[in-house]
């Protein structure tokens, strides 16, 4: 009894010597992403940088790799963070579903009414779900970043509804429900890595694409020949902010819990970021001679890509779906 006594006094006197676990551990960690510094993406990340160094009074650096400096795409920089070769990693949901499947059931066309339906949504227990189905992957998804409402751009036609824009062939996401619903609207969609895009419009291989206005803004697609904006909100994409398991694990329970907290509070920030700024770069956008076409009729699309949510709504759970349509 008495040893056992001495011996946990010992531990605690240890402890208050050396300071709380957290207080020996540091580390130089990298944060990657498909996106330049000036995307809302790089934003966010370097006011996560900033405060976890300012929150660990300089124990945990880290740094910036934007513009798929450390991989092709976001399919092989997600590989990297399983591997524990990359250690933070703000994507897109494109490839994702790869390594969490469940994580697809965000990508249906139409699926959120507007972004106070998506906050409501990613910020709460379907959210945490979907965050935390990851870990089987050796992922540690932290919180919801924003990539935001995706719109279809092109090189030759003002498409004003679905008709419009039958035929048209333009570049996807490496995610099967978004390739289903393109075809199903009459278009020829062709999946591609990120990095390959900007040349594949240039040299007209593709005719389009789709993604939100700051990606089409900070890519300078106008230079890549892209003439017609249009407007359809289609789909919103969120960016899981994920972390490799490896080195989350590998921190003390103060960081980790640090890293939690630290990662909603940025996450709230780049969306505002990212929202607050979009009607400005439109403007910048048509200021570039690419024609904005704001009166599209986005039912048109809605009903074209029905039949892709009928053959694949089976995939995930019912009630998942119905709680994430009802959500108020
Ligand atoms: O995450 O691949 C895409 O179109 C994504 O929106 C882009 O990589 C940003």
């Amino acid at each position: 009894m008495k040893r056992a006594l001495a011996l946990s006094l010992a531990a605690v006197l240890v402890v208050l010597w050396i300071g709380p676990a957290s207080a020996q551990y540091k580390a130089t960690m990298r944060l990657a992403s498909a996106l330049p510094m000036d995307h809302p993406y790089m934003v966010g990340a370097q006011k996560f940088a900033d405060l976890i160094t300012e929150r660990t009074k300089g124990r945990i650096v880290i740094k910036l790799y934007p513009s798929n400096q450390l991989g092709k795409g976001e399919r092989e920089m997600t590989e990297g963070i399983q591997q524990g070769a990359i250690d933070l990693l703000v994507t897109s949901t494109g490839p994702l579903g790869g390594f969490s499947p469940s994580i697809n059931i965000l990508d249906f066309p139409f699926l959120f009414r507007n972004v106070n339906h998506v906050d409501l949504v990613l910020d709460g227990p379907i959210g945490r779900k979907l965050l935390d189905d990851f870990e089987k992957a050796q992922i540690k998804a932290l919180s919801f970043w924003e990539n935001g409402f995706r719109h279809l751009t092109n090189s030759k036609v003002a498409v004003r509804n679905v008709v419009d824009a039958k035929g048209l062939k333009i570049r996807t996401m490496e995610n099967k429900i978004h390739l289903s619903a393109w075809k199903d609207a009459g278009l020829n969609p062709t999946p591609m890595a990120w990095g390959e895009v900007f040349t594949a419009l240039q040299q007209r291989v593709i005719d389009g694409q789709e993604n939100p206005i700051a990606v089409f803004y900070s890519s300078k697609f106008w230079d890549a020949g892209q003439k017609y904006f249009s407007l359809t909100s289609h789909v919103y994409s969120p960016a899981p902010f994920i972390m490799s398991k490896k080195t989350f694990d590998a921190m003390p329970k103060e960081d980790q819990a640090l890293f939690l907290e630290t990662s909603y509070e940025v996450g709230k920030f780049q969306r505002k970021v990212n929202r607050d700024a979009e009607e400005a770069k439109l403007k910048e956008i048509a200021a570039k001679g690419v024609t904005v076409i704001q009166d599209v009729d986005r039912e048109s699309f809605k009903k074209a890509m029905g039949p892709t949510y009928e053959a694949f709504s089976s995939q995930f759970p019912k009630a998942d779906i119905e709680t994430i349509m009802n959500a108020k």
